[in-house]
C-alpha cells in the first residue's frame, strides 16, 4: 500500500458515514449465497448405526446426494442441555473445532425412551421432561420440554455440510463459481480447502420472539429477514455504523434465545467462522406437543432460523430452560459467567480520544472534584503512546506518567490505557523484534509474516491462537516491562476484530495462517476473544494473581465475558444512537456479556446539552458507564455544558454512585448465576406477553425498572409496567399501583426509574470523589413493600479489588427480609470478613402507618430506636439503627 492509499484509509476513518460497498452482502459471500439457496434435506440417519450408551447417542449420517458420511453425536449435559455435534466421519483432514471457549461441562446420562424404524426418542435420565425425538429420514431433531415442542433442528431440511475435497476431483464442483476463490473489493480470497460451509435450521416452536446473536445495531427482539440480508456474524470495524439493520459489527456471539409465556430456550452454535442467520416469523402446522402428534396439530406461531457458517463443524447446544434465568445459567455453565469486576469498574469512567498530556489528565482529574462530580477512572487513547507503539509512552506529553497516575490514585481513582493488537513494524520496538524473532505473528500462506496497515502504518498481527503469543503479551503487563505504569493502570483492547485498514472489509484476509497452518477464516470471530485472554492473563501475572483484572474489549465471541467488559463501539452523538444503546446492551446481556455499555454522548459528533443530559441519565443505569468522544469532537467534560445541564449530569453520575452497593451485589450474583445484571422485563415477568417486544426499557436486577428518555424534547414518556405489582419512583418515592402502559411526566431533570414492590435495595447517600473513598461508608436500605407488605433483597460486600472473596471466602453476603413489620438480616454464607460498613438508615415505602419505635436486636444488643413516619408520603424512616452489616440482626416495628 502506498502513502496515498493509506491516507484514503485513514480519512475514511475520520470523515463520512458507513460505506456499505466496503462490506459484503449475503449475495456477495459465496457460501451464504449457496446456503441460503438450499431448500431441502439431503441428510439421513442410518438407523442401524445408532449406538446409545451412558451419556450419548452416536450414529452415522449420510448425504444422499454425495454419499459422504457424517458422524452425529448427541450428548446429554447437566442442567437441561443437549449437545449435538456433526462432523465428517472421514474428513480429508481434521476440521477446525473451536478451542478455549467451553468450560469444563459435565455430561449427563441419557436413556432411550422409545425406538422404531423411523425415529428414536432420547431423554435426559435425571430430567426426563427434557427429551428429543430424532427422525431418521430425513434427519430431524425435535426437542421437548415435557409435552411441549420447543425447538426443531433441520425440520426445514436446510442442513448443509460441505465436505472437504481435493480441488478438481469432484464432478460438477468446479463448475460452481467461487468455490475455491472469490473476490471482493479488489481482494481475492484463495480458499485452500475449497467450499467448507456448514448450515442448520432451528425452529423455535410456539414462539414469536427471538433475541441475542449480538452484535447488531438493531432492535432487541430480532426482525424477520425475509426481505433483507440475514443477520451477519463477522467481527468488523464498521466506520460510522448505521442503525436498525442486520449488518455485522465488532463482536459475534452465536447464541440465540426464544421465549414465550411457557418456555424459554437457547440455541448456541459454537462456530467462529463468518456466519449469517436468517429469521422468518410465521405460523405452522408442525406438532406443538407430543400428544398433538397423535391427535393432529393446531396452527401455532413459530420463528424459523437458518444459521450458515463458512467453515468449521456443526457443534450445537440446545438449552432447555425452562425459563430465561435458567437458560442464562445454562449458557453460563457452557461458556462461563461474567466475573465480579473490581469495584471501581462499575463506577463512572471518563474517556476521550485523547486526553492530550499529563497536565490535561491532572486538570480533568481535579475539575471533577471542583464540580463535586464523582469519577473513578480516566482513560488514555492511542495518542498517549510513542508513535502507536503499545506499552510505551509519548515522553514529551507524559514525562512522568507515574506521578500522574499517583495523583489519580490518591483520590482512589484509576487509569486505563489502550493496548491495540496491531504491532508497529519498527526494528527499534522491542515488542516487534521479539515477536518476529519468536515467529509469533500471523502468517501469509507462503509462511512469511503477514503485514497490514493500521494506526502505526505497517503493522503485524500476533497470532493469539498460539499460547506462546498470549504468554508473551501477558508478560508485557508486568510493571517492570510496562514502564511508567502501576497496579492502578488497567487496559482497553480496541481494534481487535482485527481492524486492518487495507484488508478486505477492513479486516484480516481469510487466507492468512495461524498456528498449525490454520486459515484465519476458521477463527476470525474469536481473534478479539483470544487477545483479551492474553490481556486478562497479563493483569493476573503482574499482581501475582492477587488483583481482579479490568479489561475493556471492542471485539468479542462466546466466552468473552470471562475476560473483558464490552462497549458497543463507535456510535454517534444523535438520538437514534442513544435509543439503540438499550437494545444493543440487552442483546449482549442475554448472550452472556453482562458488563456492557455504550459511549456516553456518542463517539462521533457533538452532542448538545439535552442529548448529553439524557444520555447520562440513561447510562447511569447501564452496566458499563463511560463517556467517550472522537478526536475531532469538541471537548465535552460535564462542566463544559451550561450550569443547569452540568448539574443534571452531576445528579445522574451521583445517582449511579448512590446505587453502587446495589450494582455491586448484582454483579456478584451475576457471576454466581449467569443471569445478566441488565435484563429485559420478561426475565422477571416471563408470562407478561406485553413485555416481549418492548424496546427502550429494561430492568437492573429484579428490583429496578428503568425507562430512559430517548427522544429529543420529550418531557413525557409511555412506560410499560409489567406484571401486577406496586412500583415506587426511586427519586420521589411515589407509589404506582399500575399495570401496562402509562404515560409519565419526564421533564428535563427527571430520570424514570422505579423500585419494584417486594424488593430491598441497598444504597449509599454520601457521595464522594470515587467509589474507593465510599467503600466503608454506611448503607441505607430502601424497602419497597409489595401488596402483602413483604420485601426481600441482598447485599454483597468484599474488599472490592482482590480474589480473597473466592480464595479466602472474605466477603459478606446478607439477605434482608421484611415481613410482618419485621426486618431480618441473615447471612447467606458465613461472614468471611469484618466490615466497617454500618447500617445508617432504613426507609420503608408503602407499608402504612406505624409510630412504634424500632426494636433492634443483634447478637449483643437489644435496643429501641426512634422512627419517623411521614403520613403524607407513607414513608417510615428508621435512623441510626446502630448495626454493623457484618452481623445478623432483626429490626421489629411491632
Ligand atoms: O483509538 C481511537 C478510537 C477509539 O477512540 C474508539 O473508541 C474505538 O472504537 N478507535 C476506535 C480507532 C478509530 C476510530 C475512528
Amino acid at each position: 500500500m502506498n502513502f496515498w492509499s493509506l491516507l484514503i484509509c485513514l480519512c475514511l476513518h475520520l470523515v463520512g458515514s458507513v460505506d456499505r460497498s466496503r462490506f459484503k452482502t449475503c449475495h456477495q459471500s459465496s457460501f451464504c449465497r449457496r446456503s441460503r439457496a438450499q431448500t431441502e434435506s439431503h441428510y439421513e440417519l442410518e438407523s442401524d448405526s445408532i449406538h446409545v450408551s451412558g451419556h450419548s447417542l452416536e450414529a452415522l449420517l449420510i448425504n444422499t446426494d454425495t454419499s459422504v458420511k457424517y458422524k452425529l453425536e448427541l450428548t446429554g449435559l447437566v442442567d437441561n442441555t443437549f449437545r449435538i455435534k456433526i462432523n465428517e466421519a472421514y474428513p480429508l483432514k481434521p476440521r477446525f473445532e473451536v478451542p478455549l471457549v467451553l468450560q469444563q461441562v459435565d455430561t449427563a446420562p441419557v436413556e432411550e425412551v422409545n425406538r422404531d424404524d423411523k425415529s428414536v426418542h432420547i431423554a435426559l435420565s435425571q430430567a426426563k421432561q427434557n427429551s428429543v425425538i430424532i427422525n431418521f429420514k430425513p434427519l430431524r431433531l425435535d426437542f421437548y420440554v415435557g409435552e411441549n415442542l420447543v425447538v426443531t433442528v433441520n425440520s426445514r431440511g436446510l442442513m448443509r455440510f460441505e465436505h472437504l475435497r481435493e480441488k478438481g476431483t469432484e464432478e460438477g464442483s468446479d463448475s460452481e463459481p467461487d468455490l475455491w476463490q472469490e473476490s471482493f473489493g479488489g481482494h481475492t480470497d484463495n480458499k485452500a480447502n475449497g467450499p467448507t460451509a456448514v448450515a442448520m435450521d432451528f425452529t423455535f416452536a410456539g414462539m414469536e420472539h427471538v433475541y441475542g446473536i449480538p452484535q447488531h445495531a438493531d432492535t432487541f427482539s430480532l426482525k424477520d429477514t425475509t426481505n433483507s440480508d440475514p443477520y451477519r456474524l463477522y467481527n468488523l470495524d464498521v466506520f460510522e455504523f448505521e442503525l436498525w439493520n442486520p449488518m455485522a459489527l465488532y463482536a459475534s456471539i452465536p447464541f440465540m434465545m426464544g421465549h414465550n409465556r411457557q418456555s424459554t430456550v437457547g440455541v448456541f452454535v459454537l462456530n467462529s467462522a463468518e456466519g449469517w442467520i436468517d429469521i422468518k416469523k410465521g405460523e405452522t402446522g408442525i406438532f406443538g406437543s407430543l400428544s398433538n402428534m397423535v391427535s393432529g396439530s393446531q396452527p401455532q406461531k413459530q420463528v424459523e432460523t437458518h444459521w450458515m457458517f463458512e467453515s468449521g463443524i456443526l457443534d450445537m447446544f440446545i438449552l432447555l430452560g425452562p425459563g430465561p434465568k435458567e437458560v442464562s445459567r445454562q449458557y453460563g455453565l457452557l461458556t462461563g459467567t461474567t466475573p465480579l469486576p473490581p469495584e471501581f469498574a462499575i463506577a463512572y469512567h471518563q474517556c476521550r480520544w485523547n486526553y492530550n498530556d499529563q497536565d490535561d489528565v491532572n486538570m480533568v482529574n481535579s475539575k471533577f472534584d471542583e464540580h463535586d462530580i464523582p469519577m473513578d477512572v480516566m482513560w488514555l487513547d492511542i495518542e498517549h503512546t510513542d508513535g502507536k507503539k503499545y506499552f510505551t509512552w509519548d515522553s514529551r506529553k507524559f514525562p512522568d506518567s507515574v506521578n500522574m497516575i499517583e495523583n489519580l490514585s490518591s483520590k482512589g481513582r484509576k487509569l486505563v490505557t489502550i493496548v491495540d493488537p496491531h504491532i508497529k513494524k519498527d526494528n527499534g520496538y522491542h515488542v516487534h523484534t521479539d515477536l518476529t524473532a519468536k515467529g509469533l505473528y500471523t502468517k501469509n500462506p507462503d509462511g512469511g509474516d503477514y503485514e497490514g496497515w493500521c494506526w502505526p502504518g505497517a503493522s503485524y498481527y500476533p497470532d493469539f491462537l498460539n499460547k506462546e503469543a498470549r504468554d508473551y503479551f501477558a508478560e508485557q503487563y508486568k510493571l517492570e516491562n510496562y514502564k511508567g505504569t502501576t497496579l492502578d493502570v488497567f487496559t482497553w483492547n480496541d481494534m481487535n476484530e482485527p481492524s486492518v485498514f487495507n484488508g478486505p472489509e477492513v479486516t484480516m484476509p481469510k487466507d492468512k495462517r495461524h498456528l498449525g497452518d490454520l486459515e484465519h477464516r476458521e477463527l476470525h470471530n474469536m481473534y478479539g476473544f483470544l487477545y483479551t485472554i492474553a490481556t486478562h492473563q497479563g493483569h493476573l501475572v503482574r499482581s501475582e494473581n492477587q488483583l481482579r483484572p479490568f479489561v475493556l474489549t471492542r471485539s468479542a465471541f462466546a466466552g468473552s465475558q470471562r475476560y473483558a467488559a464490552i462497549w458497543t463501539g463507535d456510535n454517534a452523538a444523535d438520538w437514534g444512537h442513544l435509543e439503540s444503546t438499550v437494545p444493543m446492551c440487552l442483546s449482549f446481556s442475554v448472550a452472556g456479556m453482562s458488563f456492557v455499555g455504550a459511549d456516553v454522548g456518542g463517539f462521533f459528533g457533538n452532542p448538545d446539552g439535552e442529548l448529553m443530559v439524557r444520555w447520562y441519565q440513561a447510562a447511569a443505569f447501564q452496566p458499563f458507564f463511560r463517556s467517550h468522544a472522537h478526536l475531532d469532537s469538541r471537548r465535552r467534560e460535564p462542566w463544559l455544558f451550561s450550569p443547569g445541564e452540568m448539574s443534571l449530569i452531576r445528579t445522574a453520575i451521583r445517582t449511579r454512585y448512590s446505587f453502587l452497593p446495589f450494582w455491586y451485589t448484582q454483579f456478584y450474583e451475576a457471576e454466581k448465576t449467569g443471569v445478566p445484571v441488565m435484563r429485559p422485563l420478561w426475565y422477571e415477568f416471563p408470562g407478561d406477553e406485553g413485555s416481549f417486544d418492548r424496546e427502550g426499557i429494561h430492568m437492573i436486577g429484579d428490583a429496578l425498572l428503568v425507562a430512559p428518555i430517548l427522544k429529543k424534547s420529550a418531557t413525557e414518556l409511555s412506560v410499560y409496567f409489567p406484571g401486577n405489582e406496586l412500583w415506587y419512583d426511586v427519586f420521589t418515592n411515589q407509589k404506582y399501583d399500575v399495570s401496562g402502559e402509562i404515560s409519565i411526566q419526564a421533564p428535563y431533570d427527571k430520570m424514570v426509574v422505579y423500585q419494584r414492590g417486594g424488593t430491598i435495595v441497598p444504597r449509599k447517600h454520601r457521595i464522594r470523589r470515587s467509589s474507593a473513598l465510599m467503600h466503608d461508608d454506611p448503607i441505607t436500605l430502601h424497602i419497597a413493600v409489595n401488596r402483602e407488605g413483604k420485601a426481600r433483597g441482598s447485599l454483597y460486600i468484599d474488599d472490592g479489588r482482590t480474589f480473597d472473596y473466592k480464595t479466602g471466602g472474605k466477603s459478606i453476603y446478607v439477605e434482608f427480609k421484611f415481613e410482618d413489620e419485621v426486618l431480618t438480616a441473615k447471612m447467606l454464607q458465613p461472614a468471611g470478613t469484618e466490615t466497617k460498613v454500618w447500617l445508617e438508615k432504613v426507609i420503608i415505602l408503602g407499608n402504612g402507618p406505624n409510630n412504634n419505635p424500632a426494636r433492634v436486636i443483634t447478637k449483643n444488643e437489644d435496643v429501641y430506636v426512634d422512627t419517623l413516619y411521614d403520613t403524607s408520603a407513607n414513608i417510615l424512616t428508621i435512623r441510626k439503627p446502630g448495626v454493623n452489616l457484618g452481623e445478623e440482626f432483626t429490626i421489629s416495628l411491632k
